[in-house]
């Protein structure tokens, strides 16, 4: 087995923790994955080239996904949350350093304004943390607004509060430049509670009309990723409704232009593998927001509820890299989490929903795709379910374990983040967040 990457940044975490940690675990690990490399080995696979495209695996963290999440009704805030944008990024850190797949942070304007963006990216920098693609908000009104956003934003009917919306997305990627981003994410609330309250066609043109202005200012190696979201806060449509509409405004828009699957954001029961596919088949797979949901948009942790949903996801994307490689052409997705953690220290959330994802990846790169291949073209309909079958029912946790331990990462992620106390360390040395009335951050 490889050694540990050498560590060229601060920590988060004290690494002889994680260490002592590991070396409690050694010997069984061993074990599990020698287990695991004859296993594979029988299908012809390689366990080493598993675990080294493991390691190529990298997740962007929502910043709002770092605090406590609320529902509508209420918001429980744990002792020891972050407080502002350096706690956040010392929380993702820490998260990179044990699950070593989270190596950026997603931000969230104006959530996460602030005065220094050039203090922010070094604080980060010397965690080893980079910045994934900016969010704008113009779902909420903020204090001061002048234009309120009741009745839509970038498709508002008045043409000053579709610009004051435009503005604030240019300012977003203002920020995103000093922070080295380069990618927005626009998820846009607009839409209607009832039938009649405003014409579909319209709406959707004013829309692009300010889209088309935003896409304008995105530098060279800028993308834009549209969001789409059948419901909620609208009740009766939305402008941006699905990956149809998204794709058609992608395509309008430009090559800069993608669409960012968020995996609750879908009617019920809709085949999302297959929706990966085809904006993976057309060049318009932007990115992700991973999480599960059970009814809605529930905002839960990425395969805790689904599991199967996000393997198929991953089956999808294995074969899109392949195919990509193939004919030489990029396929790189920003894959983020979009959670909110209501109920668990939302750290341990996301080590939970990162071993979850790097899961999902190892099952869908053992899929014997050659053999696949071969079952569809005879229709042996059974065999080919069962190349699937073999590949999620496989346990590959060793092989993530060894990709995380390789980057200097817990072989057990929970255990080794208890045994550091840091959350309870944090209580003692963070301000108290107040507790608040309902919202989700
Ligand atoms: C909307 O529900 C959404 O998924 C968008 O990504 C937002 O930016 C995020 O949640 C806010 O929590
Ligand atoms: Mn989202």
């Amino acid at each position: 087995m490889d050694d540990i990457a050498v560590k060229r940044h601060l920590s988060a975490l004290p690494q002889d923790v994680i260490d002592a940690e590991n070396d409690k675990l050694m010997a069984a690990h061993l074990y599990d994955y020698e287990s695991l490399r004859v296993r594979l080995e029988r299908s012809d696979v390689d366990i080493e080239t598993v675990v080294r495209r493991l390691m190529t695996l990298e997740v962007g963290l929502p910043s709002w996904g770092m605090i406590s999440g609320g529902t509508r009704f209420a918001r429980f805030p744990m002792p020891g949350e972050p407080n502002n944008i350096f706690e956040k990024i010392e929380d993702c850190a820490a998260v990179h350093q044990i699950a070593g797949m989270t190596p950026r942070i997603s931000l969230h304007f104006p959530w996460d304004v602030t005065y220094d963006y050039t203090e922010v990216r070094q604080y980060a920098e010397a965690y080893g943390i980079g910045f994934d693609a900016v969010n704008s908000n113009t779902f909420q009104d903020q204090p001061g607004q002048t234009l309120s956003y009741k009745y839509g934003s970038l498709s508002h009917t008045d043409r000053a509060t579709r610009q004051q919306a435009i503005e604030h997305n240019l300012e977003c990627i203002e920020i995103g430049q000093k922070l080295g981003s380069n990618a927005l994410t626009v998820w846009l609330s607009d839409g209607t509670n009832f039938a009649g309250q405003a014409q579909f066609a319209e709406t959707l043109e004013r829309y692009l009309d300010s889209m088309t202005e935003i896409y304008a200012a995105l530098p060279d190696d800028w993308r834009v990723f549209l969001e789409h979201k059948l419901y909620e806060p609208a009740f009766y449509s939305t402008v941006i409704q699905d990956w149809g509409t998204s794709i058609l405004c992608a395509q309008q828009l430009g090559p800069k232009a993608q669409c960012l699957v968020d995996m609750g954001h879908h009617a019920p029961n809709v085949n999302i593998e297959m929706i990966v596919a085809r904006l993976a088949q057309f060049g318009k797979l932007g990115g992700f927001h991973f999480n599960d949901s059970k009814y809605g948009d529930d905002d839960l942790d990425a395969g805790s509820i689904n599991p199967f949903q996000l393997f198929l996801i991953f089956n999808e994307l294995v074969h899109a890299e392949e195919r990509a490689a193939k004919r030489g052409a990029a396929f790189d997705p920003s894959y983020m989490m979009d959670q909110s953690h209501n109920v668990t220290d939302p750290m341990e959330s996301i080590l939970n929903s990162a071993r979850a994802i790097g899961g999902a990846y190892a099952k869908a790169l053992i899929v014997d795709r050659a053999a696949m291949a071969a079952y569809q073209d005879a229709n042996d309909v059974m065999m080919g379910h069962n190349c699937l079958r073999l590949a999620f029912e496989t346990d590959v946790r060793p092989a993530l374990a060894e990709a995380r331990r390789r980057k200097g990462g817990a072989i057990d992620p929970m255990a080794a983040f208890r045994a550091t106390g840091y959350r309870a360390e944090k209580a003692r040395a963070r301000q108290p967040r107040r507790a608040e009335r309902g919202g989700i951050c």
